[in-house]
């Protein structure tokens, strides 16, 4: 055995199932003896894609993300969806090979790279530790919710591997790394004590709670539901969390930019917004608009900094949101609180997107986006998971096409990149299976990630991508064009986009009205055999209103 093989064999000791990424020389053998332990390897065509599918997959499954690349180039294509899984705490592994000599045309200084976007980077660096080295990687991206570069330098890689394959129980820790870690855990508990204590009687002195679940939450709703009904709160969550608390009547949706106006009524309404798991960044608050002067905040973190950064926190507690949340709920009294039957009526009656009264902008050559997207609502199965892209159009699925749970939302806008949609719904899909996978993408980020519109058919996934085309960056046009710049940079000449799908073996539809959604339940009638491209021409005469707000961070 040489030593890539013991890396992957350890990688796939340690859990790793399924690998995603693009071959080359230097991760060849890496990824074999990871197939070869069981590991199911995807094949992408592009490794910004793989990037994107691991950290996609991650979150939607729960497990590490596993993504393997060539040195060099393999490593730079794949940096923009590593910089997204980085900046969400994403716990991911990226095996690269790497090129020690600098005379090679692959070498480049790949732990700066990573460092550079936020990721952590580690290296195999000897026969003798090299499973152990791997197995390392693996326990700081589950562990710590990270994601790391593990280099494996060639000359290191061809080298034999003598020693045995096994993966030490997670326990296993020095006796003094043990006593040291519970003094620590013990002072930890105490002053999170003191702190949970704050945030009790905050929630206590609380006439109108509203709880804001974000990532760190998505473990949480049955914790999180049960404080929220003993306190009176109502439940809203960020948008990478939407979905978490479906099915509750006094779930508000998404609070900040794709907020409904009631649930912007409510969370204004607030007198205690406690963020769990949740940043409050200027998207969660609308720029901190959401929440009132006078209003009282909390936060439940692991993470102590993110007590201060964005809407600060009165009251923090550096602790699991679950955890936390079970505990409170142990000691604070029962009360109304926001709840009464009136206000259940009118999350019932208002507290949905679609429930809010629009004008329809549709011209018969162009359909409007909402009346698209409510027509999907309707046709689409509730067991979906939906994957959005980026630009202006984003808002309309975020909004307007429901999740079953906060497994049916994936929403990789962490870095803000165009481009990550596609590859994003593939991750998803893959670790949901059961559910059938919706992308809704730009014709922008359409184009720029449809590397992997030949993946989505070769992996047969009953996929439906629905374009919303403008032709146009959009984004751009609405941010410029309303100050009388010239636009021809941002806008672009009409493409046949169902061509280029049905091109690549998928069905496709042209939606310019309403009535043009009959084929998309023709499709949805049928055997489902091919995945199928809805290519929408929207409406395009003015920006959105969630596009509005956002430009004021800009
Ligand atoms: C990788 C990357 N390049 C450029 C941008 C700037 N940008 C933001 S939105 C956008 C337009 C996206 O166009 P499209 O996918 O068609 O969506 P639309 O805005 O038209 O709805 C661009 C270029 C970005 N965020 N990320
Ligand atoms: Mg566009």
């Amino acid at each position: 055995m040489i030593v890539a093989e013991a890396v992957g064999r350890a990688l796939a000791a340690c859990g790793a199932g399924t690998v995603f990424g693009v071959v080359g020389s230097g991760n060849f053998h890496v990824t074999n003896a990871l197939v070869a332990a069981g590991a199911r390897f995807v094949a992408a065509r592009h490794e910004g894609g793989a990037a994107t599918m691991a950290d996609a997959y991650a979150r939607m499954s729960g497990r590490p993300g596993i993504v393997t690349v060539h040195q060099g180039p393999g490593l730079t294509n794949a940096l923009t969806g590593i910089a997204e899984a980085a900046k969400s705490r994403t716990p991911m592994v990226v095996l690269a090979g790497e090129a020690t000599e600098a005379q090679s045309n692959f070498h480049i200084d790949q732990a700066a790279l990573a460092t550079a976007v936020g990721a952590v980077s580690m290296r195999v660096t000897s026969a003798d530790e090299a499973a152990a080295q791997a197995v390392r990687a693996y326990r700081v991206a589950a562990g710590e919710r990270r994601t790391v570069l593990l280099n494996l330098p060639l000359d290191v890689q061809s080298a034999p591997y003598t020693g045995a394959v096994e993966v030490p129980a997670a326990s296993q820790t020095s006796s003094a790394e043990a006593v040291a870690g519970e003094q620590a855990a013990v002072s930890q508990a105490s002053s999170a004590a003191v702190a949970a204590g704050e945030l009790a009687a905050a929630l206590e002195a609380a006439e109108r709670p509203v709880f804001i679940a974000g990532r760190g939450a998505r473990h949480g709703r049955r914790e999180l539901e049960a404080l929220a009904e003993r306190t009176g709160a109502l439940l809203a969550t960020s948008a990478v969390a939407r979905g978490l608390f479906r099915g509750s009547p006094w779930d508000l949706d998404v609070s900040g930019g794709f907020a409904t106006p009631l649930a912007a009524e409510l969370i204004r309404g607030a007198d205690l917004v406690v963020g769990w798991g949740c940043a409050l960044n200027m998207w969660t608050t609308r720029h901190g608009s959401l929440v009132s002067p006078g209003t009282r905040v909390a936060k439940v973190d692991l993470e102590p900094a993110a007590l201060k950064t964005h809407v600060p926190a009165d009251a923090g507690v550096v602790g699991d949101v679950a955890q936390v949340a079970a505990a409170l709920a142990g000691v604070v009294p029962a009360k109304a609180g926001y709840r009464t039957p009136e206000l259940a009526g009118r999350i019932r009656a208002e507290g949905r997107w679609r429930a809010v009264p629009y004008e329809d902008g549709g011209d018969g050559g162009r359909i409007d986006p909402r009346t698209l997207t409510i027509g999907l609502d309707d046709l689409l199965p509730a067991e979906r998971i939906v994957s959005i892209d980026s630009g202006n159009f984003m808002g309309y699925p975020s909004m307007f096409l429901d999740v079953p749970d906060e497994n049916g939302f994936c929403f990789t806008q962490a870095f803000q990149s165009v481009g990550l949609g596609l590859a994003t719904a593939i991750g998803a899909a893959l670790a949901r299976p059961d559910r059938l996978p919706v992308a809704a993408l730009g014709d922008g980020g359409f184009l720029m990630g449809i590397a992997e519109l030949e993946t989505v058919v070769r992996l047969g996934l009953p996929m439906v991508i629905v374009v919303y085309d403008d032709e146009a960056y959009g984004a751009e046009v609405h941010h410029f064009g309303p100050h009388d710049h010239p636009l021809g940079t941002v806008t672009f000449p009409p493409a046949g986009l169902a061509a280029i799908a049905r091109g690549h073996g998928l069905a496709a539809v042209t939606v310019t009205r309403r009535e043009d959604l009959a084929d998309v339940s023709t499709w949805l009638s049928g055997p489902r055999d091919r995945p199928l491209l809805i290519h929408a021409k929207v409406t395009r005469d003015r920006g959105s209103w969630w596009l509005e707000e956002a430009f004021k961070g800009h």
